[in-house]
């Protein structure tokens, strides 16, 4: 199929409500300022770009019950969800530009949603530093961008799962975490207990990107709806210097671009979620503009090609 026959549909989330550092709520005008929708288009695509939605704003509250802001996530994932589920339903490709990683809540259950519906496989392929796999028990912040794993994978506060129609959006073997490097202790447990396939830095490490990526996508065929949520702080910060929660030690920017024409070479990637971009924290839009370059490349750019 040629790009023009495949609309990507862009919908930001612009807000910071998951996160205890402010400033992510500006991550989808920063991705348009750095020409995202104008760069998907070069390559050939129909692109649409759905504006900001509406939430309530960030209230800054202590957490109640081990979660931050558990009503204003729940509004904003609500509404991420019916957009995403929207696109979904006409066809098109939906690119989440967040805000923080709790949005993945909403969309990854949409896409979910829409998976079994068409009888397709799931494969998630989560690129970030830290493994989002707290709940409100195990959580030393309450912040819930660090628990929208466990909410996919049915373990997290009753409210945020089974928004797909079953109790888990994932099963446990559907997700592949890519650069993996700050892990709460009571996560590591978590991974063990779940068996979660975590590929973490020192994988990369010791494997390169190549190996690691070639093992996270063993078996995705044409029946494979592939998505990715990738999170900004997965890149190490020297080059991605504008999120909230940065961890030193991340892939290069070399090592992500081939992570991201990897995927592309499979032809399944069917939704994005690109999230917790912090223009408050950037120099001068520099992060957005390496997120750009890559998300061309996750939708087909290559070098000699193009
Ligand atoms: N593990 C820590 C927590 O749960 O508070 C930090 C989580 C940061 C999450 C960022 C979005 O990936
Ligand atoms: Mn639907
Ligand atoms: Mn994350
Ligand atoms: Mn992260």
């Amino acid at each position: 199929m040629s790009n023009a026959n495949v609309t990507l549909e862009l919908i930001g989330a612009p807000t910071d409500v998951g996160a205890s550092v402010r400033g992510a709520g500006m991550g989808p005008d920063a991705l348009r300022v750095a020409g995202l929708p104008e760069a998907l288009a070069r390559q050939g695509y129909t692109v649409i770009d759905r504006g900001n939605l509406a939430g309530p704003a960030t209230p800054w509250a202590p957490p109640a019950n081990g979660l931050r802001h558990l009503d204003e996530v729940i509004a904003w994932n609500r509404s991420v969800y019916a957009a995403v589920d929207t696109a979904l339903g006409t066809g098109h490709v939906p690119l989440m530009m967040g805000g923080d990683h709790c949005l993945a809540i909403g969309s990854i259950s949409a896409v979910a949603w829409h998976a079994r519906k068409r009888g397709k496989k799931l494969r998630v392929l989560w690129l970030d530093a830290h493994s989002d796999v707290n709940t409100e028990t195990t959580s030393p912040s309450g912040n819930l961008h660090g628990m929208p794993v466990s909410c996919l994978l049915g373990h997290g506060p009753a409210v945020l799962t089974g928004w797909s129609g079953e109790r888990a959006a994932l099963q446990h073997d559907a997700i592949r975490f890519i650069g993996i490097r700050s892990v709460d202790g009571d996560e590591k447990e978590a991974i063990r207990t779940l068996g979660l396939n975590v590929f973490d830095m020192r994988h990369i490490d010791e494997h390169g990107m190549r190996t690691t990526m070639t093992e996270a996508l063993q078996d995705v065929d044409e029946d494979t709806h592939l998505h990715v949520s990738f999170d900004l702080d997965c890149l190490d910060p020297a080059d991605a210097p504008g999120v909230g929660t940065g961890v030193r030690g991340g892939p290069t920017y070399r090592e992500m671009q081939l992570c991201m024409e990897m995927v592309a070479d499979t032809g399944r990637l069917g939704s994005l979620d690109v999230v917790e971009l912090n223009p408050a924290l950037d120099v001068r839009n520099q992060t957005a503009e390496v997120a750009v370059e890559l998300i061309e490349s996750l939708f087909g750019k290559s070098t000699l090609v193009r």
